[in-house]
């Protein structure tokens, strides 16, 4: 009788250490044409974003968090109709100077306390990417701003959508020995250790952030002997017209979204032999592009 009731405590005990062990905080994230399948709730601490494009197109996610009074809705109202608006302006011709007033002066005073908070980097139909960031509890906007053939924000079509990172905090710790460190400042993007065949372990250090506008990124792009280089650097930036606009120029293998400074963001990559390059979508055509090779 003792030994059934010294199991059934037992049986209560791992039951309630287990009900309350912070979840692992690996987050698959699907991306379809055009629509993210993801948990509408996550824990908050270290977390890995596993990233599958399934869809047709290059997609990517970033994550912004919003001010606290902002709910979601008021966001996806607020916020993606001067974009669409200032892309509209660009199409007619209009220089990025005056569209780029434009857009400051449609979009509500409250924007300049949302923050973009990392996400994964472009990543080609067909391949995965993974980034690992820090998260605070709040509200976030998760989000694609990849272009359609005709110009469309993938946004517009169903790629936004909220998440909520709870107060509850994962017991995942910060990635460490990484096998390269990027730093991005206005300098440029520094790289300590070489990348190599096989898997590969990258840090990014957000060290110096532009005043206004979007920050810097990385992007890995796989450079085969067609790569056109301009085409790339013209691609990166959403507002040229053919900006972002699929078919996408290059394979793209995943990165981290911009952070704020201060933040570091990780992610894994897995390379063959071949040419690549890091490339930030902010100071590509300013010399924020990095080649390596990855010898047989
Ligand atoms: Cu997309």
């Amino acid at each position: 009788m003792r030994t059934i009731k010294y199991l059934a405590i037992l049986l209560l005990i791992t039951f309630i250490s287990c009900s309350s062990e912070p979840p692992s905080n690996v987050v698959d994230v699907t991306a379809k044409d055009y629509y993210f399948y993801v948990h509408d709730s996550i824990p908050s601490g270290w977390t890995t974003f596993h990233f599958k494009n399934e869809g047709h197109a290059t997609h990517f996610f970033f994550l912004t968090l919003l001010p606290d009074s902002i709910p979601f809705e008021r966001y996806h109202k607020e916020v993606l109709p001067p974009f669409v608006t200032a892309m509209d302006s660009l199409e007619a011709g209009e220089s990025k100077a005056n569209a780029g007033a434009l857009l400051g002066r449609l979009l509500p005073k409250w924007y300049a306390s949302a923050k973009v908070m990392g996400g994964s980097g472009l990543t080609a139909p067909g391949n995965s990417s993974q980034t690992t960031i820090k998260l605070v509890p709040g509200t976030y906007s998760m989000e694609c701003y990849v272009k359609t053939e005709d110009g469309k924000f993938h946004s517009e079509l169903g790629m936004i959508r909220p998440i909520t990172v709870t107060n509850q905090v994962s017991k995942m710790q910060e990635p460490n020995n990484a096998d390269v460190e990027l730093t991005l400042s206005n300098q440029g993007i520094e790289s300590n250790g070489n990348p190599s065949s096989g898997k590969n372990k990258i840090a990014v250090h957000f060290k110096e952030q532009p005043k206004f506008g979007l920050g810097y990124d990385i992007h890995l792009v796989r450079l085969n002997d067609d790569a056109d280089m301009d085409k790339i650097i013209s691609w990166m930036d959403w507002m040229n017209v053919g900006g972002l606009r699929t078919p996408a120029p290059a394979e793209f293998l995943g990165g981290t979204q911009e952070m704020p400074e201060g933040y570091t963001s990780y992610f894994t990559v897995n390379l063959e032999p071949g040419n690549y390059a890091w490339i930030s979508e902010t100071g590509a055509n300013n010399g924020m592009i990095k080649k390596f090779s990855i010898k047989e």
